[in-house]
């Protein structure tokens, strides 16, 4: 179900404190606004093809970069101007963050946030300690959902951080850290459910290895299958309706990922029959970690019918890292959207912002600045996705192109109806085929003509 863009109430802003210079809510100013506090293109009421632009693009906040990010790097300390993370107390610095986290949220008009269960509850000295933490934060956070709106796209559990985790969580060589990472897993789901979740995400932190040396491959990737399938059973126990996703990433932190790409995850699944449960949660920065593209990695997964949600980030062309960027191309964003028209639109999922704003852009207003162009980027690249849509044209091309795949002779080579020997047959009698242009340059100006 579709919820309204979030209108902060009086009561609400009544304690808000932490963003002081943006009162709120982020206007929708047009093209024309020199105004760096408004959206030039994410009208959230605007209607495209029958669905408002905030219907389309269900844009998520995520509460471990946005409020919990330091802006530490392997170089350097922490950078960030953090008002809400000063507080002595563990947990009151949560609850400071959660006040930040859904007055952000209120004041920039996004209706969806993701966490994990460590973003929003401090890891404590024993498990039903953390537990009592994370219970105490979730009922927190569902009165803020309760005032706001806003809604909860997906939880997970942090599998990767503490030193436990360093050689995997699921695909650990200890049958132990399984458990405390069941454990954990199952903690967070319930969490999830609490707060009316849409949906779980996987995302193999450390399930994978750094060596082959000390490991067993065809074990760790087995036990990564059981944990999987102990959560779906989980799910199944406690009614817990939303989608499972998984998150490939190829590296970093491990050496090799198991869910290393949209394709290595489309395998894992089938091969654990899993296919029915899980559908993926694709990362642009992870896509290029990959080696692939974002459009290459959403049409193989639109195509197997699992492209679930999007943390729609971007990556430093330069830097070879998980550099986890606010994305602000235009022709990224009109393939994502493209993908997702392709597919008749979300359902569970949305577009989470799994991006950090840099290092340098310390003040929490930077906060504002990211989202803004991380939003406006996106409903322009809907704009333009919908107008190649409806102009036809690149489809038309791509059609034309395999049109002979539906001739009488195409059809019957699709349909094994034959041989090598009438291949051979064909060839003696029509000899050399004619090429055809592939067009490349004309599709890019294509392109440009709706984007520019
Ligand atoms: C890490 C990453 C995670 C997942 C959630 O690269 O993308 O933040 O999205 O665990
Ligand atoms: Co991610």
């Amino acid at each position: 179900m579709f919820i309204e863009p979030v209108k902060p109430t009086g009561h609400n802003l009544n304690n808000m404190a932490y963003f002081p210079e943006v009162s709120g809510p982020i206007p929708f100013e047009g093209r024309g606004s020199k105004n760096p506090l408004a959206f030039r293109h994410y009208d959230a009421h605007k209607v495209i093809g029958g669905k408002t632009m905030a219907e389309h693009l269900r844009f998520a906040v995520c509460y471990w970069h946005t409020f919990r990010g330091t802006g530490l790097d392997p170089f350097g300390a922490g950078t960030m101007m953090r008002a809400w993370d000063q507080a002595a107390d563990p947990m009151q610095r949560a609850r400071d963050t959660m006040d930040a986290a859904f007055e952000f949220m209120s004041k920039l008009g996004v209706n969806f946030w993701c966490f994990h269960d460590h973003d929003i509850a401090p890891e404590d000295s024993s498990f039903a300690q953390s537990t009592k933490n994370l219970q105490s934060m979730v009922e927190y956070a569902s009165e803020k959902q309760a005032d706001t709106g806003i809604q909860l796209l997906w939880g997970t559990a942090n599998l990767f951080s503490h030193p436990r985790y360093q050689a995997g969580a699921a695909t650990n060589p200890d049958p132990h850290v399984f458990a405390y990472a069941g454990a954990q897993v199952k903690r967070a789901l319930e969490a999830t459910q609490e707060l009316g979740g849409l949906g779980y995400v996987f995302w193999g932190g450390r399930e994978g290895y750094d060596t082959l040396l000390n490991t067993d491959l065809k074990r760790e990737r087995e036990q990564f299958a059981r944990l999987l399938w102990m959560a779906i059973d989980h799910a199944k126990k406690i009614g817990f309706k939303g989608q499972f996703y998984i998150e490939p990433k190829p590296k970093e932190p491990t050496t090799h990922q198991y869910d290393s790409n949209a394709e290595a995850c489309l395998n894992f699944l089938r091969e654990f029959d899993l296919l029915n449960h899980l559908k993926l949660n694709l990362e642009t920065n992870h896509a290029t970690l990959a080696g692939h593209s974002m459009l290459h990695e959403m049409r193989v997964a639109r195509h197997a019918d699992v492209l679930g949600s999007v943390d729609a980030n971007t990556g430093d062309e330069l830097i070879g890292w998980d550099t986890d960027q606010f994305p602000t191309s235009l022709y990224l964003t009109t393939e994502i959207m493209i993908e997702v028209l392709k597919m008749g639109g979300f359902t569970s999922g949305g577009l989470n912002f799994d991006a950090k704003v840099r290092r340098q852009s310390h003040e929490p207003v930077d906060l504002f600045y990211a989202h803004i162009g991380g939003m406006d980027a996106f409903a322009r690249g809907l704009e333009v996705a919908w107008a190649i849509l409806e102009d036809g044209r690149l489809d038309d091309f791509v059609r034309t192109r395999y049109a002979e795949w539906e001739s009488e002779f195409g059809r019957k080579i699709m349909e094994s109806n034959k041989t090598l020997d009438d291949l051979e047959d064909h060839v003696l009698r029509h000899g050399e085929p004619e090429r055809k242009s592939g067009r490349q340059e004309m599709l890019e100006n294509l392109v440009n003509e709706f984007i520019l």
